[in-house]
């Protein structure tokens, strides 16, 4: 296993439900180190380029309406296996199936609305920080 350094963002409904301190305990509970953090509220031409993949998915509207629609809290997080270990710190994107102990497990009940979004790659780690820092 490598040091690597992936994106995990807090988004508009964690901020609102006032998360961002607990997303940011567990990472730091489980060994990782967070070397970077930015506060501020997506534009759409940035959104749609975050979620290009996305891009020909039906729920890409919704998708830019809702991380567009509020305050999010960019974190760059590091440390040995980091993408793998932060996706099993958040669980599946649907939260309604999400383990309890998992960050949407324990605090969201929807697939859009689930509170946290982490780099599931190396190359999108890279990408990503690259776009929002
Ligand atoms: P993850 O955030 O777990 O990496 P992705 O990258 O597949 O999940 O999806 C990005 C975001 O798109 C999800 N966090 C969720 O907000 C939204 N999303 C994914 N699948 C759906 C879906 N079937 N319906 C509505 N929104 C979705």
């Amino acid at each position: 296993m490598a040091h690597e350094k992936t994106l995990l963002m807090v988004k508009p409904d964690g901020v609102k439900a006032r998360l961002t301190g607990e997303v940011i305990r567990r990472v730091e509970m489980k060994g990782l180190h967070i070397s970077a953090i930015k506060k501020f509220k997506f534009d759409r031409h940035l959104a749609e380029k975050f979620y290009a993949v996305h891009k020909s998915k039906p729920f890409f509207e919704d998708l830019v309406n809702f991380i567009t629609s509020g305050e999010v809290v960019a974190l760059v997080v590091e440390g040995e296996a980091a993408v793998s270990v932060v996706r099993r710190l958040i669980g599946p994107t649907n939260a309604s199936e999400a383990p309890p102990g998992t960050i949407r497990g324990d605090f969201a009940n929807s697939v859009q609305e689930n509170v946290v979004h982490a780099s599931d790659s190396l190359s999108s780690a890279e990408y990503e920080i690259g776009l929002l820092f």
